[in-house]
């Protein structure tokens, strides 16, 4: 090998090395832009944390109205109640647990102190209680009950407390009734395993001589936080779950998880700002709809013939769970201690006629072509939103806040519904769409809406077509979508 040789070999050796080098930035020039643009979407304002995000997916769970005033036939106690009142002979919350497990509900919230506070359980702060009652010679204890029935049959125990207590001479004495307050909440949230929500009720209907009582709300939220760190807290304003500003059952077809929460405070004036949200809310505060099935909050048998139907608590359900909010439907024990006939009825009415409205998505698995999909990318592709798994989802590029999806089927189809839901775990986004049919060559508009959410259905007349197409008109940064289904629900028809 001469020298002349060694030297050329090392001159294409350099060569290609060069070549390579060249190829490889080449490729990463090209790709950088690339893996920068199928980068998921940025969260966008508040966004949910993820006891909201687990209760978000609860919809409907039960409230339960039912302690003295179910004895005295009042809605609210005066706090003289005598507690030998308190009897419910056939108390069975096993039979509660039952009836609202087949209605479909995933909880319940049980009224453990309402504002006469009467106490369901045996409170060591107190001789107003089941203690003091005839009920198991005062050996009884309802949370205790209903916390072991919800266990066996998979729901989960929430806790309603009245922060307004008219039987507690310490009430009015701030610091001091503060104190007994986060006592009896330390017990109910110690003592009676997992608690997914506790209720602070917002009444108080002290008068001009009434009692004056400054409740240690933060202090209040401390317990809560350290002894069911996964609980979500409600109140008008939350600071985990807002009142939905009615005690009909029903958002607003406009309904923001957001809330400007440092301005709402339990007795809020303008609550009707509630049903609505605030669209510049600060915080991730979502509507929970509270309503009752009978015209009152407490079992009364002159109500047996006022139980809403089947058909009513449909109408409901569209109104709280299909406009991004929550459903806390009343059913308030009779005196015997247990669910009514006429209750059981309305709800297993209900869960049929939910299950037909349901029981078939049109668009699973249909084609689904969309005006733009991030970066290119499959992960974002338009066919997530009719995957049936809500975690997957489609998504524009950052720079597109206008765009379509087209569902395609493959004979003419007839619905009446259709369902959506946002990735809310990146935020609220969408301001406006539209859901037009093709007829011909031509789009015709068959509904049109606001906000989204968590989830957003809409009703209307039967229509008959084989392409639907969604447009998201105006959305606060690229839409996220992880649902899109269609319904042909016969209730509707
Ligand atoms: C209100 C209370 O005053 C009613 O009695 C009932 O408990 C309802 C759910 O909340 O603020």
């Amino acid at each position: 090998m001469t020298v002349q040789q060694d030297e050329n070999d090392f001159l294409h050796l350099n060569q290609n090395l060069m070549s390579i080098l060249r190829i490889i930035t080449l490729l990463l020039l090209t790709a950088i832009p690339l893996v920068a643009q199928t980068l998921p979407p940025r969260p966008f304002g508040p966004t949910p944390k993820p006891q909201q995000l687990v209760w978000h997916k609860l919809e409907y769970y039960a409230f339960v109205h039912f302690n003295m005033n179910t004895f005295t036939g009042n809605e609210w106690g005066t706090g003289k109640e005598d507690p030998s009142m308190f009897n419910p002979a056939n108390l069975d919350c096993d039979q509660w647990a039952r009836v609202f497990k087949e209605a479909g509900m995933k909880g319940i919230i049980i009224t453990a102190k309402h504002h006469d506070g009467f106490c369901l359980w045996p409170s060591k702060y107190t001789e107003h209680s089941v203690k003091s009652s005839v009920w198991k010679n005062g050996d009884g204890d309802v949370i205790r009950d209903l916390s072991e029935a919800c266990r066996r049959h998979g729901l989960k125990l929430g806790i309603y407390v009245s922060p307004w207590d008219r039987h507690e001479p310490s009430y009015g004495d701030s610091p001091r009734y503060n104190e007994h307050f986060k006592n009896q909440l330390r017990e109910l949230l110690t003592n009676y395993g997992e608690v997914f929500e506790v209720w602070f009720d917002g009444a108080c209907g002290e008068g001009p001589n009434g009692k004056r009582q400054v409740y240690d709300w933060p202090g209040f939220v401390g317990v809560v936080r350290e002894c069911q760190p996964n609980a979500v807290i409600f109140s008008d304003g939350g600071p985990d779950v807002r009142w939905v500003g009615n005690e009909d059952g029903f958002a607003n077809p406009t309904n923001w998880s957001l809330l400007r929460r440092d301005e709402v405070y339990p007795g809020y004036p303008n609550y009707q700002e509630l049903t609505s949200g605030h669209s510049d809310g600060t915080h991730w505060v979502p509507a929970e709809c509270d309503v009752s099935i009978r015209p009152n909050w407490y079992y009364r048998s002159t109500d047996d013939d006022k139980v809403k139907s089947p058909r009513e608590l449909l109408e409901l359900y569209f109104k709280s769970a299909g406009r991004n909010g929550s459903l806390l439907l009343n059913v308030p024990p009779d005196r015997r201690g247990l669910i009514h006939e006429r209750d059981i009825e309305s709800l297993q009415g209900f869960r049929k006629l939910r299950d037909e409205a349901f029981a078939r998505d049109l668009a699973r698995g249909a084609t689904v072509v969309a005006s733009c999909v991030r970066g290119a990318a499959p992960r974002y592709q338009a066919s997530h939103v009719v995957d049936g798994d809500e975690e997957s989802y489609w998504a524009t590029d950052d720079s597109v806040t206008t765009a379509s999806l087209v569902i395609s089927f493959e004979h003419d189809t007839a619905f009446n519904c259709l369902l959506l839901q946002e990735a809310i775990q990146l935020g609220q986004r969408v301001e406006s769409f539209t859901i037009e049919i093709a007829k011909g060559d031509k789009w015709e508009r068959v509904a049109a809406g606001t906000t989204i959410g968590y989830k957003r259905i809409l009703t209307f007349p039967k229509v008959q077509s084989n392409r639907i197409r969604v447009t998201i008109l105006r959305s606060r940064a690229c839409p996220v979508i992880s649902t899109v289904s269609v319904f042909n629900t016969p209730e509707l028809s």
